[in-house]
């Protein structure tokens, strides 16, 4: 079975992770393997972003701490605004402690991310117990694999061992984040691919970036467009361009 050549609804039956079966669900019905990156630092800007984005993405990715403003109320808001426009909240927090540490970053402090995001993502140096420790009925996680700069000191036996580690928590793991096409012959995980966008090479501080075609090609399930369409004038129409190249490259790839 590989994966690649599978429409995402016929893998929803593949996945055990409660979100990866939810996304599929979402990408196929509206037609979006798109996930925006929404790295801004006000909250009504954030709020904005996911009302303009909201129809064309099946995940919107936050990095919550970087907001100067952060109050809870923002986290309601993009709740209801997910529920409005069918897509999960998923908060790029990119855990990588001890167990216990990782479990009260999830839990508690000001942003309380359990609370709101469906998925999140982690490292995976830590190993099994830091997975053990975030294990909570319904959320999901993505593991990273590789990393989309050049100069990254992850090399292929840590990428090897990340998903192997992956395959062992199928029912926490909703996919990997990588560049390449690792885990072909698992239709349940998820290939989240950031460093998309067109025109553009780099950014100048190590990011590397391919074009939708690329990286669907690359295996990319969903792939992560930041900046593409958030220093657009135009967020929505910037959001459904890439929407429609990601959905034509996939459409392509499963022929
Ligand atoms: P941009 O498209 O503006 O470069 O944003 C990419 C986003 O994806 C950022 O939020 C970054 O944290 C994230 N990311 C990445 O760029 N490369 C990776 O390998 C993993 C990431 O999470």
């Amino acid at each position: 079975l590989n994966r690649l050549k599978l429409p995402y609804e016929e893998r929803i039956a593949y996945a055990k992770n409660n979100r990866a079966q939810e996304l599929f669900k979402i990408m196929s019905e509206k037609r979006t393997n798109l996930c925006v990156a929404a790295d801004v630092t006000k909250s009504d800007e954030l709020i904005s972003l996911a009302n303009q984005t909201g129809p064309y993405i099946c995940l919107f990715k936050t990095h919550i701490d970087i907001l100067e403003d952060f109050n809870i109320d923002v986290v309601e808001a993009l709740k209801k605004i997910a529920e409005k426009h069918n897509f999960l909240l998923f908060e790029d927090r990119k855990f990588s402690d001890i167990g216990k540490t990782v479990q009260m970053q999830y839990s508690n402090g000001m942003y309380k991310i359990l609370s709101w995001a469906n998925v999140v993502t982690a490292h995976s140096l830590a190993g099994a117990g830091m997975l053990d420790a975030i294990k909570h009925g319904n959320n999901g996680v993505f593991l990273l694999a590789e990393i989309s700069t050049s100069g990254s000191i992850i090399d292929k036996n840590y990428t090897e061992k990340t998903v192997k580690l992956a395959l062992q928590y199928p029912d926490l793991v909703t996919g990997i984040v990588c560049q390449n096409p690792l885990f072909t012959s698992e239709p349940g995980f998820i290939q989240l691919t950031p460093g998309v966008q067109l025109d553009v090479e780099g950014d100048g501080l190590g990011q590397k970036y391919n074009t939708p075609d690329v990286v669907i090609g690359n295996g990319a399930d969903i792939a992560v467009v930041g900046r593409g369409i958030t220093k657009s004038s135009e967020p929505n129409v910037a959001a459904e361009k890439y929407r429609s190249l990601l959905w034509g490259a996939y459409l392509k790839r499963i022929e």
